[in-house]
C-alpha cells in the first residue's frame, strides 16, 4: 500500500527541485574577455527564470589560479576577479531570489589550491611546523627519502601521476588530485573549524545549499598505510570519521535552513546511503543512474535500487544525467556503449548524434518523472554534444596527467550558445573564448530553440512546468511489453512511458497526453527511444 504523503512546507523545496549547474567560466562572457562571468549569470537569469529551474548550483566561483577549474580554492572569502567580486556574488544571489531561484554554493573541503595562504604558511614554516599539520606533509621512504611515503592511486582517473609531491626541504605532501591540490588534514580542529565559518560565510550570503565535493574523500587513515584493493577499511575512502563531520556540518546548515548535495561516489548502496542519515546530508547525487546505459532493464534496476537504498534514511533521491565532469548525454547515448565510465573514455569514438539526441530526450522525459530532485547540467537543455577538443588548447589536469590518453573533461565545458547570429555564438566573447567551439556551435543557440517547438530547449521548458502533475509521492510499476518502462505516480493519475525497444508499443487508457518527447507513429502507438507523460 502507497504511503501516505508527509505534509509539505516550503522548507521541503529541495526534495523535488530541479537544479541546474551553472558552471561559471563557461555560461556566459558579461565583460567579453573569453571567460564567462557572474555579470553574464545575472544577464541570463531571465532566461532561467523562464526554463523554470528552483535553483541553482555554481561550480566554484572563488579566488583561484584555476589549475582544475577553480576547484583549486584560494580564498572561499573571495570571488575569482575573471568572475566578478563579493559584491556582484551578492547581488546575483538577491537577483536569483527575486525570481524564485535559490543558490547553492561548492565547498571543496578535501583540498585547497597551492596558493592558499594556509598552504604557502606551511611551504615557508618548513618541516615539523604546526602549519604543516594542516596537511599531510611526510618524509619520504628510501634509503634517502626519495620514494613517496605511500602508493595511494590518484583520483584523477586513468592518471599516471604519483599523488605525492617533494619539495626541496625534502618532505612531501599528499594531494589526491594535481600537485596544485593540496589534501587537508581533516583529524586538525582548525581545518573544521574553518570549514564550518565558511559554510556560515556563504549561508550568510543567503544561500540555499551547498554542494560538497570529493565528500567521501576527506578523512585519511593517520597512518597513510599503502592501498590494498579489497581492504576494509579503505584508507582514504568513505571512512566512518567523515559522518562525524557531516554531522556537525548539519547543525550549521540547519541554522539556516540550508541544504547539501554530496558528491559521493561510492558504489555500496549500504555505504552510501549513511551519508543521507537524517542528520547528515540532505541528498547526494546519483552517479548509477548518471552511469546508467540506455538498457531498460539496466534502467528500472537503477531506479529501483535507488529508492530502495534511499527509503531506510528518508532522504530522496536525485536523477542526474550529466555534469561538468562527464561524456554529455546526447554524445553519450549516441555510441555502441552509453554508459559512462572515466576509464573508457578515448579519442574518436564514433558517436550518432541523430541517435543519441533522441534518447537523451526521452531520458529528460524520464528522468523528470521521477521521484526526487533532478540536476540539470547548463547546456544540457540545449542538448549539446560533447566536442572533442583541440590537443593545443585542452585546459583540463586530467588529460595531462593520463600522459594525454585521456581526452579530459573539457568537451563538456564548451562555452554555451545563445545568438546564432552573433560572434561566438553569441557567448559574449569579443575575444577568442577560453574554450573554442565547434563549427556547428551556432545551430544549438539558445534562440534558435526558442523559437523551435521541436527543440530541446522547448521540450524541457515544457516538461519542467508540466512536472508538478507527478507529484511527490511514490512510483508504482505498470506491467508493459518487453524493452518498455511504464510508471505511475499520483495513485495512476500521471504515466510515464519510455520505450526502448525497436517495436512500437500502444498508449493505455489516457485523458490527455501531456508531452512526448518525439512523435507518435501514425497508428498513435509510442515508438522506440521514445517517452511519452499521459495524464489517466
Ligand atoms: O576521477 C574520478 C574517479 O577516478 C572521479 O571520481 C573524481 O574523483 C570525482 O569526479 C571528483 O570530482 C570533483 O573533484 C575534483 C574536480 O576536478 C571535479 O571537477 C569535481 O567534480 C577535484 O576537486
Amino acid at each position: 500500500m502507497a504511503q501516505p504523503t508527509p505534509a509539505r512546507t516550503h522548507l521541503d523545496w529541495w526534495r523535488s527541485a530541479v537544479i541546474y549547474q551553472v558552471y561559471v567560466r563557461s555560461f556566459a562572457d558579461g565583460d567579453g574577455d573569453g571567460t564567462g562571468d557572474l555579470a553574464g549569470v545575472r544577464a541570463r537569469l531571465p532566461y532561467l527564470a523562464e526554463l523554470g529551474v528552483d535553483a541553482l548550483w555554481f561550480t566554484p566561483w572563488y579566488l583561484s589560479p584555476l589549475k582544475d577549474g577553480g576547484y583549486d580554492v584560494a580564498d572561499y572569502r573571495a570571488i575569482d576577479p575573471a568572475f566578478g567580486t563579493l559584491a556582484e556574488a551578492e547581488k546575483l544571489i538577491a537577483e536569483a531570489g527575486e525570481l524564485g531561484i535559490r543558490t547553492i554554493v561548492d565547498i571543496v573541503p578535501n583540498h585547497v589550491s597551492d596558493q592558499h595562504s594556509w598552504f604557502r604558511a606551511a611551504l615557508a614554516a618548513g618541516p615539523g611546523s604546526p602549519e604543516r599539520e594542516l596537511f599531510h606533509f611526510r618524509p619520504g621512504r628510501g634509503e634517502h627519502g626519495e620514494l613517496p611515503p605511500n602508493d595511494w592511486p590518484s583520483q584523477f582517473a586513468g592518471s599516471t601521476e604519483p599523488v605525492w609531491t617533494r619539495l626541496p626541504d625534502g618532505e612531501w605532501y599528499l594531494h589526491l588530485f594535481t600537485p596544485e591540490q593540496p589534501d587537508l588534514n581533516w583529524a586538525h580542529p582548525a581545518v573544521r573549524r574553518e570549514h564550518e565559518e565558511v559554510l556560515r560565510f556563504w549561508f550568510e550570503r543567503g544561500v540555499a545549499g551547498v554542494r560538497i565535493d570529493s565528500a567521501a574523500l576527506l578523512a585519511k587513515d593517520p597512518e597513510l598505510p599503502d592501498f590494498v584493493e579489497g581492504r576494509d577499511p579503505n584508507p582514504f575512502v568513505d571512512r566512518d570519521e567523515l559522518h562525524d563531520i557531516y554531522r556537525s556540518w548539519r547543525r550549521v546548515a540547519d541554522d539556516y535552513d540550508g541544504i547539501f548535495v554530496g558528491e559521493v561516489w561510492l558504489p555500496d548502496t549500504e555505504r552510501f546511503a549513511r551519508y543521507l542519515r537524517p542528520d547528515e546530508l540532505h541528498t547526494a547525487f546519483n552517479f548509477a543512474f548518471l552511469s546508467c546505459p540506455w538498457d531498460p532493464e539496466r534502467l528500472r534496476t537503477s531506479i529501483d535500487e535507488t529508492l530502495a537504498e534511499h527509503a531506510p534514511v528518508g532522504a530522496p533521491a536525485t536523477w542526474v544525467l550529466c555534469n561538468h565532469d562527464v561524456t554529455r548525454t546526447a554524445t553519450r547515448y549516441g555510441r555502441e556503449d552509453t554508459a559512462f565510465a572515466f576509464a573508457t573514455k578515448a579519442y574518436g569514438t564514433p558517436t550518432d548524434l541523430v541517435l543519441g539526441t533522441r534518447r537523451a530526450r526521452a531520458a529528460a522525459l524520464l528522468s523528470l518523472a521521477l521521484p526526487g530532485a533532478v540536476y540539470l547540467y547548463q547546456g544540457e537543455e540545449l542538448g549539446l554534444p560533447e566536442v572533442e577538443i583541440p590537443r593545443d588548447r585542452i585546459e583540463d589536469p586530467m588529460h595531462f596527467r593520463s600522459g594525454g590518453t585521456d581526452p579530459g573533461r573539457d568537451g563538456c565545458r564548451v562555452p554555451l550558445p545563445w545568438v546564432a547570429d552573433a560572434p561566438y555564438a553569441g557567448f559574449g566573447s569579443q575575444q577568442e573564448t577560453w574554450l573554442p567551439q565547434p563549427v556547428n556551435w551556432s545551430s544549438y543557440a539558445a534562440d534558435l530553440q526558442a523559437e523551435d517547438s521541436g527543440s530541446m530547449l522547448r521540450l524541457y521548458r515544457e516538461a519542467i512546468r508540466l512536472r508538478p502533475a507527478f507529484g511527490d509521492g511514490p512510483l508504482t510499476w505498470r506491467p508493459a511489453p518487453d524493452g518498455v518502462l511504464h510508471f505511475v505516480r499520483q495513485d495512476g493519475a500521471a504515466h510515464c512511458l519510455v520505450n526502448l525497444s525497436a517495436t512500437p508499443v500502444d498508449l493505455p487508457d489516457h485523458s490527455e497526453l501531456l508531452l512526448g518527447s518525439g512523435p507518435l507513429d501514425p497508428q498513435g502507438r509510442l515508438p522506440q527511444d521514445t517517452a511519452v507523460w499521459l495524464r489517466a
